[in-house]
């Protein structure tokens, strides 16, 4: 990665990720854009991505050979707009791939746990395996996964990505995910000492803290291109856990700390259709990944971080 352009740079991933990729490449080498007008600390350029010139337009201007394409609508969201899910989700995409196509871009697309559905096996899911999601996100990122592979094999474009879970962090709060409580949590538990979840508290989720998927996506973007055999959506997962689980690791250190239940169906029955947990082991054998917070290491530095940030 040499020039790189972020699209929705300044949504939860992408809001962290610029600031790492400007302290490894440089701020002058990495391009951040927003459908809006953003202030940032480094280059920036104003780009809805369901316009393909807006994206064709920065990548000639900055002379850009990597996109990292992250904009996007979450589950949740999703489904009180699926038309507009569709047409950002993947317009957005069509057009990245496109302008890659054309000017020999290496590309990062996340795809999800979201890509699976109720018909996956629950446990341990394996890369390769059944995928009939049943949120319009879900659809969009199946879709996302097979176009991404077709780039590949039909035009040799670079286009690599993995599965997220919910993705867990102190600086931005995440929009309209379906995993957002266990971000939410923490705020509250900090303010009030008390939260109110919208998942029932055995609803088992993957999930990683931050830092770990920021080096995830550094790490499979400067990987060996032979060495990957699946190019995109890794399944990738640091921990596996509950509300119940999370609220206990939270009490280890806020002893006064409490959690109700307020059950929010449209949200539960999006957890309910996606796995347990995924098997991470084939991005571990091809690209070595491998995440450092578990559960309690997450905790404690959310935490930590949190309290720095002046939440209490
Ligand atoms: C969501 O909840 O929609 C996202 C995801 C797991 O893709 N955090």
């Amino acid at each position: 990665m040499k020039k790189i352009l972020i699209t929705g740079a300044f949504g939860q991933i992408g809001s962290e990720l610029k600031d790492y990729l400007r302290s490894i490449y440089g701020v002058s080498q990495v391009i951040s854009s927003n459908y809006e007008m953003m202030v940032d600390n480094g280059p920036f350029e104003l780009i809805d991505v369901t316009n393909y010139h807006q994206i064709e337009a920065a990548v000639i201007k900055h002379q850009v050979d990597t996109i990292i394409h992250l904009a996007a609508l979450l589950s949740a969201v999703g489904e009180e707009t699926p038309t507009l899910a569709w047409k950002i989700n993947m317009d957005g995409l069509f057009n990245v791939l496109e302008v890659a196509r054309k000017y020999k871009c290496q590309v990062f697309h996340p795809s999800s746990i979201g890509a699976f559905g109720p018909s996956t096996t629950k446990n341990n899911v394996p890369q390769v395996t059944i995928q009939r999601p049943t949120t319009i996100y879900g659809v969009s990122k199946v879709s996302g996964e097979l176009l991404c592979d077709y780039y590949v094999k039909r035009f040799n474009v670079d286009v690599r990505g993995v599965r997220f879970p919910g993705l867990i962090s102190y600086q931005m709060l995440p929009g309209g995910g379906t995993t957002d409580y266990a971000v939410d949590i923490f705020y509250e538990a900090l303010k009030h000492q008390s939260y109110t979840c919208y998942l029932s508290e055995d609803t088992q989720l993957d999930m990683m803290y931050m830092p770990d998927a920021l080096k995830a996506i550094v790490d499979l973007m400067e990987a060996p291109f032979d060495k990957l055999h699946h190019h995109n959506a890794y399944n990738v997962s640091a921990m596996s856990i509950t509300p119940k689980e999370l609220a206990q690791a939270i009490q280890e250190i806020l002893p006064d700390f409490t959690i109700r239940y307020d059950i929010d169906p449209v949200r539960q029955s999006i957890a309910d259709s996606w796995p347990n947990s995924i098997d991470s082991s084939d991005a571990k054998k091809d690209w070595n990944f491998e995440p450092h917070y578990d559960l309690q290491a997450m905790t404690k530095d959310m935490l930590e971080k949190l309290r720095k940030k002046g939440i209490q």
